[in-house]
C-alpha cells in the first residue's frame, strides 16, 4: 500500500519536476503537452500508456487534437505518492529535447 506524500516531502520532490504544476484541490500534479498534430500527440499517449501499464500506475488525461493534459495522483493513497513522481519523470523523459 503506497503512502500519500507528506507536505515537506512533496515540496522537495516537486522541485525536481519543474514542468509539473501542483493541484492542491486534487493533491495531484498536472502538465500540458503540445505536439505538432494529433498523430504526434497520440503517439506520445501510446508510449505513456505502455509505461503506465508496466508501472501499474495510470494517468488521468485528456487529448484535444495536438494537446495532451495529464494529471497524476494515486487513488489508492488518496493523493500524491512516489508512484506519481516516478511516472512523471518517465513521461518527462519521453519529451526531453
Ligand atoms: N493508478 N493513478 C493510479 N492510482 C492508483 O491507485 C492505481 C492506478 N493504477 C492501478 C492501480 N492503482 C492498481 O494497483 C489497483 O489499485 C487498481
Amino acid at each position: 500500500m503506497v503512502a500519500r506524500l507528506t507536505d515537506g516531502l512533496r515540496e522537495e520532490s516537486l522541485a525536481a519536476l519543474p514542468a509539473w504544476s501542483y493541484e492542491p484541490g486534487r493533491d495531484a500534479i498536472t502538465r500540458r503537452f503540445l505536439f505538432t498534430d494529433f498523430t504526434e500527440a497520440f503517439a506520445f499517449m501510446t508510449r505513456v500508456a505502455l509505461i503506465a501499464e508496466k508501472a501499474d500506475h495510470h494517468p488521468e488525461w485528456s487529448n484535444v487534437w495536438n494537446r495532451v493534459d495529464i494529471l497524476l495522483t494515486t487513488h489508492d493513497a488518496g493523493g500524491l505518492s512516489t508512484r506519481d513522481l516516478q511516472l512523471a519523470a518517465a513521461i518527462d523523459a519521453l519529451v526531453k529535447a
